[in-house]
């Protein structure tokens, strides 16, 4: 797709393969909004790129290893694989509660996983990247990572992320070389200005990345629960490098010839701000010296807080399964899915999870754009023509050009998908039932339904707007695919967004003309009394 490529119903669509992931989830913990929302922004990309014809995969799943796991599941009097077993299973319920579109879930204890990784480690040893070695330096538990010497100082040795103290720390491991890939790693960011996003992410990293890099251990040998080391079985694998690879071996990037490495590089990786720095330096120099090609980009999004303060376990004010249950009983998926994509942290500020954002967000776009627009509009034509869509008949309506407005949208719609701005994505949809909301104010087909001599003029103007709200319609799917097609229903028109035409859905014709359609009622208006808010308050 090309970023200023208006559409037109001859043009082909981009049928190449997209590859888009989400991190996978620590089993230690239980899901949250954090994990929901990562998650959701990939499946509006992959259900839109999908519509748009492209072959995609989208890949989510669990991290299962490392010492975390095995202190949790000891805390608990379990085996860590049964607490692995049964948090994975959590997260699996999540991808169909929200109705995720992943093609696949990969889990680091499947052996799939486990026997690639032992051969692309293999392959790193063979080629000298990595090393036995001996290390001192400051350990960061929470995170199991060295800190530079530099940084320990600059947090007075303290873990940046959980505030604990940083420990000293002596091992002989298995070390990557990340010091031999300085230069290729600064000329990937020189040739690639969008390999990172946000922008303000980006030099973040550059920053960090010019102050030098260090050789970084990639085995363990103070716990078991991990991969065994190839043909050193006292180490494990360090959790983060077999947790990275999951993107690479659930194409079976490891085996020789495999339909799914089609999708190799992947499209964007969408991960969360914290843990930037193995995705967007670690990772790359683990490809450079596997000698795979590189991502297109690693999109790190911030971090929701929740009404106005940091979400912590000592607070308890995580946004929780439950919590997210009692907003979907009341407001509906659609809502959720919206509120997530239009007010959460997408870009390089974090966002703040508020009960009364919410129902706000709900009412204003919901309730009074997307619902009544298409129910005025539905209404009218219910009224003045039996619900029969009519032909335009080309009258001219002075500084109006509702056709203008959605193709500038559709155009705008595809230039942010590319950008992973999901959110401009959404305002092109919802901006372009503003502009029918206005145009029916401006035009009061209500007034001249009265007089018999303007019945053409009423039939251009509901003509016009029905097929406005229907290209909205498609552009809307990917965030609110509920409403949508319940939309698509009412005015009878045959959409099937697995089909990949969206090439021609959206563009602008006469495909409704005759078409029977009948009033809708998309998004009811709730009443705040009967919102969650009291519960999230407390
Ligand atoms: O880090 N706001 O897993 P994890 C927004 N296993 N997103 C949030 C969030 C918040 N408050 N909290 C978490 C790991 N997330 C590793 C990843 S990848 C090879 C290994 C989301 O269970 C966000 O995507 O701690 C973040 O990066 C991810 O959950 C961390 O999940």
């Amino acid at each position: 797709m090309s970023q200023s490529a208006p559409l037109h119903p001859d043009q082909k669509p981009d049928q190449s393969p997209a590859y888009i992931t989400t991190p996978i989830y620590y089993v230690n913990d239980r899901p949250h909004i954090g994990h929901a929302y990562t998650t959701t922004l990939c499946d509006v990309w992959a259900r839109a790129m999908r519509f748009a014809g492209r072959d995609v995969f989208f890949l989510t799943g669990t991290d299962e290893h490392g010492v975390k796991v095995e202190k949790s599941a000891q805390a608990r009097g379990i085996e860590p694989q049964a607490l692995a077993d049964e948090n994975a299973a959590e997260f699996q319920k999540v991808m169909k509660m929200f109705n995720l579109t992943n093609d696949d879930f990969i889990r680091t204890t499947e052996p799939r996983h486990e026997r690639q990784v032992q051969s692309l480690v293999k392959r790193l040893l063979e080629t000298g990247d990595v090393y036995l070695g001996e290390f001192e330096g400051w350990y960061d538990e929470g995170q199991e990572e060295y800190v530079t010497e530099t940084k320990a100082k600059e947090t007075d040795f303290k873990s940046p992320i959980s505030g604990k103290p940083l420990v000293r720390a002596n091992e002989r491991n298995y070390y990557f070389k990340l010091s031999a890939y300085q230069d290729r790693l600064e000329t990937l960011f020189a040739d690639h200005p969008g390999f990172v996003k946000p922008d303000a992410r980006r030099n973040e990293v550059l920053g960090r990345l010019r102050g030098g890099l260090q050789d970084v251990p990639i085995t363990r040998t103070n716990f078991t629960w991990g991969i065994p080391f190839p043909g050193d079985e006292e180490h494990v694998i360090y959790v983060w490098i077999d947790a990275l690879l999951n993107y690479a071996t659930a194409l079976n990037l490891a085996d020789a010839d495999d339909d799914r490495h089609r999708y190799w590089p992947a499209t964007f990786h969408v991960i969360g701000k914290e843990i930037l720095w193995f995705h967007a330096v670690i990772w790359p120099a683990v490809l450079m010296a596997l000698e795979l090609p590189m991502p297109g980009c690693v999109y790190a999004h911030s971090f929701w807080i929740s009404e106005g303060k940091k979400m912590s376990k000592s607070l308890g004010n995580f946004v929780d399964l439950p919590t997210i249950e009692r907003y979907l009983d009341v407001y509906g998926l659609d809502a959720w899915r919206w509120y997530m994509v239009n007010n959460g942290p997408l870009g390089a500020t974090d966002a703040d999870f508020q009960a009364a954002g919410f129902h706000e967000t709900y009412t204003s776009d919901l309730v009074n754009t997307v619902g009544n627009c298409a129910s005025r509009t539905t209404a009218m034509l219910g009224k003045y023509f039996d619900g029969v869509v009519p032909a335009d008949a080309g009258c001219e309506f002075p500084g109006w050009d509702l056709k203008a407005s959605a193709d500038e949208a559709v155009t705008a719609w595809r230039a942010a998908l590319e950008d992973f701005a999901l959110d401009n994505a959404c305002a092109a949809g919802i901006g372009l039932l503003r502009t029918v909301d206005a145009f029916i104010n401006a035009t009061e087909p209500f007034k001249v339904a009265k007089d018999p001599e303007r019945q053409d003029e009423l039939a251009s103007t509901l003509a016009r707007c029905i097929e406005a709200v229907r290209i909205a319609s498609v552009m809307l799917w990917p965030v609110i695919p509920q409403r949508m097609e319940s939309l698509w229903l009412a005015i009878g028109c045959d959409i099937d967004p697995a089909s990949g035409d969206l090439t021609t859905q959206a563009c602008w014709g006469d495909s409704l003309v005759g078409a029977q359609t009948e009033k809708v009622a998309l998004f009811p208006r709730i009443d705040a009394a009967s919102t969650p808010m009291a519960d999230v308050a407390s």
